[in-house]
């Protein structure tokens, strides 16, 4: 215990409140583990983050984010139009440039989304507009959603708590994970939480990641997420302004976590 601190003196040494230490942890971004239903952390690890935060991020970005930000007005120009082919063209020519569906689906996809919100919230667009755009990107979302080949990361159930009708940030958190290598078991949005919690039983999954987008969803994500962690599965819950990298880097993050756990488990072999 000596190098483990609890969730308290983490939030400390972060320079966080305590809530904010708690979300980290919930979210995987710090591998904590649960001892008599309290967390603890590696100082090692909570220092590691810390210094991670302070960092400059890298930069990630092949093309410019002038480019990116041209290729998202097109996106959202088309998807207000109901212009499909151009909306497919945006999308597959930067696939096939071989950008990364990570990349295509944060910089390009959810920001054209995010402008369709925008503009309904402005009156500008009406919500049969904005049908029609979720319904175009469903399928935009079926031509570059891969599996990567080889032996899979782990399975992962990805879904939406009750009450949660946003299909489509499921569809791009089951479609990042499945380029990181993961096997996705995809449940969809608005999942009732008996179905889940046997589901999760049935399967013994490696993670479950559940998306929210309004503050209805988050509560019911929050609930189920304390009751799969109780019965001792790994939950992730995304909330806006969560990204998909950080989704992606929070599952690497728990799988790391347990493979560290099951070989100090099995010992100097
Ligand atoms: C399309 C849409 C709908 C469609 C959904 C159709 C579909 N098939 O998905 C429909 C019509 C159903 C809908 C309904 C509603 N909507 Co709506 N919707 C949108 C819209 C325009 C796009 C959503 C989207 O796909 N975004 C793209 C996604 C991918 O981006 P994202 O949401 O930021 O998701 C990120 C994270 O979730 C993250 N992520 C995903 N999973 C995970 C997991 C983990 C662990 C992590 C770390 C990250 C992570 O990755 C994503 C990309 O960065 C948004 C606008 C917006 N700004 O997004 C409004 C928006 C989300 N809706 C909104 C509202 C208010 C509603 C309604 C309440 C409207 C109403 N009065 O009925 C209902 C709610 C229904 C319900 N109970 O859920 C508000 C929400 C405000 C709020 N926070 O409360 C928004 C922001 C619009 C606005 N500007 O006001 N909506």
């Amino acid at each position: 215990m000596a190098d483990r601190i609890d969730l308290q003196e983490a939030a400390r040494r972060l320079g966080v409140h305590y809530q904010t230490a708690y979300r980290w942890v919930r979210e995987g971004r710090i591998p904590a583990v649960r001892v008599r239903g309290r967390y603890e952390l590696e100082i090692s690890d909570v220092d590691a983050y810390a210094r991670e935060r302070d960092a400059p991020s890298p930069a990630t970005v092949r093309g410019s984010r002038r480019e990116w930000g041209r290729s998202a007005d097109r996106l959202l120009a088309a998807l207000c139009d109901g212009d499909e082919r151009t909306a497919t063209d945006v999308v597959s020519r930067l696939h096939a440039q071989g950008e990364s569906t990570l990349d295509v689906l944060s910089r390009v996809v959810a920001p054209a989304m995010a402008g369709i919100g925008d503009r309904w919230a402005a009156g500008e667009l009406t919500v049969a507009h904005e049908h029609r755009a979720s319904e175009v990107v469903s399928r935009l979302l079926v031509g570059i959603d891969q599996r990567r080949p080889g032996r899979p990361r782990g399975t992962v159930v990805v879904t939406a708590p009750p009450g949660e009708q946003h299909g489509l940030p499921v569809d791009m958190a089951a479609a990042v994970l499945r380029e990181d290598g993961w096997n996705v078991e995809l449940l969809g949005r608005d999942m009732p939480a008996d179905a889940l919690h046997g589901f999760v039983a049935s399967i013994a999954p490696d993670l479950v990641v559940l998306t929210v987008t309004t503050p209805a969803a988050a509560a019911a994500a929050d609930a189920i997420s304390h009751d799969l962690s109780d019965a001792g599965h790994d939950v992730l819950v995304g909330e806006p302004g969560r990204t998909l990298s950080d989704l992606v880097q929070g599952a690497r993050a728990v799988r790391a976590e347990q493979r560290r756990l099951l070989a100090r488990r099995r010992g100097p072999q």
